[in-house]
């Protein structure tokens, strides 16, 4: 939450840096530094050990079970202090009494609310002291449940592995701290967003929005200015953005006022999503009093299209006028221990989003709103962001002081965020719809629950009224519609669609082919993470997936047991724990291969498709396509082709009979390609059946060519290549018309070479037999530009590495710990 308001602000002392951490409950009595966490310090301090190793989450279960005080002394001079003093600090991690000089000025409650407290006269010129006291949250939250009148029950996620679970429904921090169905419990305390105090002559900036409105060729903002004045008088207010300036003199009354102004782009250059244009970016300048803050500016016309169409109603995103099918995944927080979230990890995770053709994130509703870098960097890369509210899989309180408290949180953070060209929509919650339904206490007596849930939703959409009145609200993740509450979970003819069944329900694979959303928010599979990360917190005894260990890394029941069985159903058994973590990566990228392939090839009626998840929060086994630490699996290169903007997919028919190849294209002109199809035999020999031109309109899905499935001998699978006008490749893509296990697989010969492509290590792939999901792995942090892939004989593959953080490494350290997996070493 930490808006720009120190870098220019000549009259802030930051008060960031190393307070002593210490706690009534026991002795400890360590440096934290702030903004930062209770487990970071202890952690650097040797007090607890690494709370992702082995089983330690419950080794260090106790730090989350004491109260924790943070003090530190700071000098201010005369001049600091001459004027009106605010406080204030962002993101505290969670109730917490605050102490100036031993005065008691205020008491948190929310991690997502920034508290400006007026601390004027309470600064001395010379020594003071800023305290913090943290309360334990689970027993503030276990208090107020207690006291409810009526039981509110927290989510299922909290229970696995004998976990007691948190009333987090009751406080307002990121509901995941407790644990999730892929996330430890740490809970968490500390401060991680700004800690400053604030001089004013007589006014501050709260915050400045911008509102868009695109004519043919100009945009006219109206840049909204929220100032807080300590008393009445004049304040000088300036704007400056694209060579303009407003100058205002401004008089306010005091407490809050509002100002707005307008300002004119002619001949605006336009922000697009990635993959679809550039990202031009325009910079606005506030300075209030000195105080100035500056804010990137996109500037696009986006609409969501939800309209009563030919099948029920539309779900579609419309950017500059196009309608632009949204590709990507649902993102979490980058990490359980907060202060490892830094702009470093944050912008690696984002430029993969964009590096595997992405151009929407979905920011869950059990996570947390993220700080102000996440969304510059969103706006630079072009990553659109559904963004939910916090609330997710369980009711809330609806009392009054409970509102008051949310009203607060929703409309500071929609003042916040609203400006940036990335955020696409303001959902209500993740699934709390739905969670109405799950527990005994919400079924005994659903019109409470669902009259309690409309309290809060109806007035999260009016806060987006009021303060954002441009973007659209949308009810829930998954939701029907305005007032809907009814469980939209599969429903496909309109709203958003979770669809849980391959993972949650055990169907095959194919049960993505039955039903065809108008926009997939939520649908996964898991695998393990990558043996390195397994490496990590798993002993070399403990590499066995039904250790304890392991079970401890699986934080959705019975989930080690459904990827293994998953894998016997379409694979041979893998023959040991290291080829078992890799197919279960080469399974997790098929069973999403198959959804979204499929939705995707149904546009216009499936207009968006985001997966789950892309990013762990710890090391574990879950759904994600990056491991911890931002390593891709296999599932985010196949993100990478299965989201390539022009695109050809297999669809088998329902009688199994004939498979069609459907092109898809997602750019704004027509894509003329050039397709050849292939039969390729298991063990090797191929032949050509089908070669020529083909065309897809702008914005268009439709079908190539069919092959009936007979055509194909029993040893046979589908290769298919385009490539464009001028021959170049534009992608390449199979169809294995039975599962991998039914074929008699030959371990091929595959030679590798290494050159310089660009400047970048490259690596040539060729083989002498079929090789399925060969795949490259190096010991340097990077990705190669493709890996999973299917080589053929009498072709070579070229993938080029991309280091991700540091300096490229060189060609023979690469080689040096170079691995080439395919599907043939796994049994
Ligand atoms: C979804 C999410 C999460 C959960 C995931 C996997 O529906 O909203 O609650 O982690 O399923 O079960």
């Amino acid at each position: 939450m930490s808006e720009a308001l120190s870098h220019g602000a000549a009259t802030s002392l930051d008060l960031a840096g190393s307070f002593i951490l210490t706690s009534p409950a026991n002795d400890t009595r360590v440096d934290i530094a702030l903004p930062g966490d209770v487990h970071a310090a202890l952690l650097a301090a040797d007090r607890i050990p690494d709370p992702y190793f082995g089983e330690n989450e419950k080794v260090v279960d106790w730090v989350n079970r004491a109260p924790w005080h943070v003090e530190r002394s700071f000098t201010a001079t005369q001049a600091d202090i001459d004027g009106y003093l605010t406080l204030t600090l962002a993101e505290v991690d969670c109730i917490a009494t605050i102490l100036l000089n031993g005065e008691v000025i205020a008491k948190t409650q929310n991690a997502f609310i920034r508290y400006d407290l007026d601390v004027t006269g309470k600064v001395h010129a010379g020594d003071n002291t800023l305290r913090i006291e943290f309360e334990v949250t689970r027993d503030v939250a276990k208090a107020r449940a207690d006291a409810h009148p009526f039981p509110i029950p927290f989510t299922y996620n909290y229970l696995t592995n004998g976990l007691e679970g948190v009333h987090m429904n009751f406080v307002r921090k990121a509901a995941c701290h407790a644990g999730w169905d892929w996330g430890v419990c740490l809970m968490p305390i500390g401060v991680y967003g700004t800690m400053s105090l604030r001089k004013t002559r007589l006014a501050r900036q709260d915050s400045v929005q911008v509102d868009q409105a695109h004519g043919k060729s100009s945009v006219e903002l109206a840049i909204k200015t929220r100032i807080f004045a300590f008393a009445h008088g004049e304040v000088e207010l300036e704007h400056t953005i694209d060579g303009q300036t407003v100058t205002d003199k401004v008089a306010v009354r005091q407490g809050d006022n509002v100002v707005t102004h307008h300002v004119t782009i002619h001949d605006p250059k336009l922000w697009w999503p990635a993959g679809q244009g550039a990202q031009p970016l325009y910079e606005l300048t506030t300075t209030l009093e000195g105080e100035k803050t500056t804010r990137k500016l996109g500037l696009r016309n986006l609409e969501w299209i939800i309209e009563k169409d030919e099948i029920d109603h539309s779900f579609k995103c419309r950017v500059n006028g196009r309608d632009i099918t949204m590709m990507g995944a649902n993102w979490i927080p980058a990490d359980a221990i907060p202060t490892r979230i830094t702009p470093e990890v944050i912008r690696d995770l984002l430029e993969s989003a964009k590096a595997g053709n992405m151009n929407m994130l979905r920011i869950w509703g059990g996570g947390q709103y993220e700080p102000d870098y996440f969304y510059e960097l969103c706006d630079e890369l072009g990553l659109l962001i559904w963004h939910d509210f916090m609330f997710s899989c369980m009711s809330y309180p609806s009392n009054r002081e409970f509102l008051d408290d949310v009203r607060t949180e929703i409309s500071q953070q929609v003042r916040r965020l609203s400006h940036h060209a990335c955020i696409a929509l303001w959902c209500g919650d993740n699934e709390v719809i739905g969670s109405l339904g799950w527990y005994p206490e919400t079924k005994a007596a659903p019109e409470r629950y669902v009259a309690n849930y409309d309290r809060l939703n109806s007035m999260l959409g009016n806060i987006v009224e009021d303060e954002d009145p441009i973007r659209r609200f949308w009810p829930s993740s998954p939701s029907m519609g305005y007032l809907d509450f009814s469980d939209g979970w599969h429903a496909d003819t309109r709203g958003d669609t979770h669809y849980w069944d391959v993972w949650h329900s055990a169907k095959a694979f194919e049960a993505y082919r039955t039903v065809n959303p108008r926009f997939a928010s939520e649908f996964g599979f898991q695998s393990f993470t990558s043996m390195n990360v397994i490496e990590t917190f798993a002993d070399p005894k403990d590499r066995n997936p039904s250790s304890p260990v392991m079970e401890m890394h699986q934080r959705n029941n019975g989930g080690n047991a459904r990827i293994l069985e998953t894998m016997t159903r379409y694979f041979r058994f893998p023959r040991d724990f290291d080829q078992m973590v890799f197919l279960s990566q080469v399974q997790q990228g098929l069973a999403i291969k198959t959804a979204i392939e499929y939705w995707r090839s149904t546009k216009p009626r499936c207009m968006g498709t985001l997966y789950w998840q892309i990013n762990d929060i710890w090391p574990v086994a879950s759904w994600a396509s990056l491991d911890y630490g931002g390593q891709w699996k296999l599932l985010h290169y196949m993100a990478k082709r299965f989201y390539l903007p022009i695109n050809v997919v297999a669809v088998p028919s329902k009688d199994n009979k004939e498979i069609a190849l459907r092109g898809i294209n997602d750019t704004a002109s027509k894509a003329e390609i050039h397709l050849e199809v292939r039969a390729v035999k298991i063990g090797g020999g191929e032949r050509v059946l089908h070669e020529g031109k083909a065309e897809i309109g702008p914005d268009a899905a439709k079908e190539l060519e069919t092959i009936k499935f007979k055509k194909l001998e029993a040893d046979e699978f589908l290769f298919f290549s385009w490539t464009d006008e001028d021959g170049a490749l534009l992608g390449e893509n199979d169809f294995f018309p039975k599962p991998y296990k039914a074929y008699d697989i030959v371990a091929p010969a595959i030679t590798t070479t290494w050159s310089t492509i660009d400047g970048k290590p490259a690596l040539t792939l060729t083989t002498d037999k079929p090789a399925l999901f060969t795949t490259a792995t190096v010991d340097a942090p990077g990705y190669f530009s493709d890996n999973a892939v299917t080589l053929l004989p009498g072709r070579s593959t070229v993938l080029t590495f991309n280091a991700r953080h540091g300096a490229t490494p060189s060609i023979d350290s690469l080689a040096a710990s170079l691995k080439v997996r395919d599907l043939s070493q796994t049994f």
